[in-house]
């Protein structure tokens, strides 16, 4: 089977991806060569040897750390036109991507920057690639709730041009219910919602995600499967699920990609597409995810259909 681009008769929507999970090694060191700051790296190789992580917070913490480098509107729409030329190539018609705000303005990087910035390129995305891009802001849930809102206050005020609110970062421990509040403000601005639930957190917060922040869509949402109930009402409601299969390996929710429960979601009737979730630390695209999952899952043609129906069926159009 040849690589590359491979169209999908209705599309394919990416509805789960990290602008700043795209951020490449070399584009880091190029970044940080611009803005003159030192990277605590000796080199490429000293950097790619620290991608390894035995779970969700260890991978964060060089996620963040790694954003240091991004200070101007211009390096976020590097990071962002980078991602869009290799989601062309994955074949990607729309593409809903999650920025942080918080990750930046927290260490002082004005929110002005990296809205003007990543939404430039998602201009430049339509024109270039024909990618229907949006953005999606995520509200970093283990930093404080007041922060979460003052966040949104400032989106709002701003006008920045995203489709719905998230809910990211370390899980366990920070539940949905926290962010009640901030939910129900996007919800009455006209927002579309979604959430991580599920990850490394129980089936209890994806349930929390649905009935307490009103989540259309549940992000990952793997630990589902251990609670038949919450199965059941998610087939019923036809909830879409972004699995993200690379992710859950790199970040050991599976042993391995032979282990993953995709296909069992598939046949259970849930309606499941396949994401990179943060394609530069995980090992590739969602065209790379689609060959492992041909080769290592036996995924089929047919079922690779079905996985970009699912997407396009699943996108805020
Ligand atoms: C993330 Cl894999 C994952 N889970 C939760 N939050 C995240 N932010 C970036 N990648
Ligand atoms: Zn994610």
């Amino acid at each position: 089977v040849e690589e590359g681009v491979v169209l999908h008769e209705h599309g394919l929507a990416e509805l789960h991806v990290h602008i700043e999970g795209t951020f490449e090694p070399e584009l880091i060191f190029a970044l940080a060569e611009r803005n003159r700051i030192e990277l605590p790296y000796r080199d490429l190789d000293d950097l790619r040897g620290r991608y390894e992580f035995g779970d969700l917070t260890s991978f964060l913490d060089l996620y963040y750390a790694n954003m240091d480098v991004l200070r101007t509107a211009q390096d976020f729409a590097d990071l962002a036109r980078a991602y869009f030329a290799r989601a062309a190539q994955a074949g990607i018609t729309r593409a809903e991507f999650f920025f942080d705000p918080q990750a930046h303005t927290a260490r002082g990087v004005e929110l002005r920057e990296v809205v003007d910035g990543l939404a430039d390129a998602a201009a430049g995305a339509r024109r270039e690639y024909g990618i229907d891009a949006a953005m999606i802001a995520s509200i970093v849930r283990d930093r404080p709730v007041a922060e979460a809102n003052d966040t949104f206050t400032d989106l709002m005020k701003m006008q920045a041009p995203i489709i719905a609110l998230g809910l990211d970062s370390a899980e366990v421990g920070y539940p949905p219910s926290l962010f009640e509040d901030v939910f129900a403000r996007a919800r009455a601005e006209g927002l579309r919602i979604t959430a991580h639930a599920g990850e490394e957190g129980p089936p209890e917060y994806v349930r929390q995600a649905l009935d307490l922040l009103g989540a259309e869509r549940i992000d990952h949402g793997i630990r589902s499967l251990e609670d038949p109930e919450l199965v059941a009402r998610l087939v019923d409601e036809q909830i879409p699920l972004t699995a993200c299969p690379l992710s859950n390996v790199r970040l050991r929710v599976v042993d391995t990609l032979a282990d993953h429960p995709l296909r069992r979601m598939l046949e259970a009737g849930l309606s499941v597409s396949v994401n990179s979730d943060d394609p530069a630390y995980f090992g590739g695209y969602v065209d790379d995810t689609f060959s492992a999952l041909r080769e290592q899952l036996g995924l089929t043609d047919e079922e690779r259909q079905v996985l970009a129906d699912n997407s396009m069926r699943a996108a805020f159009l």
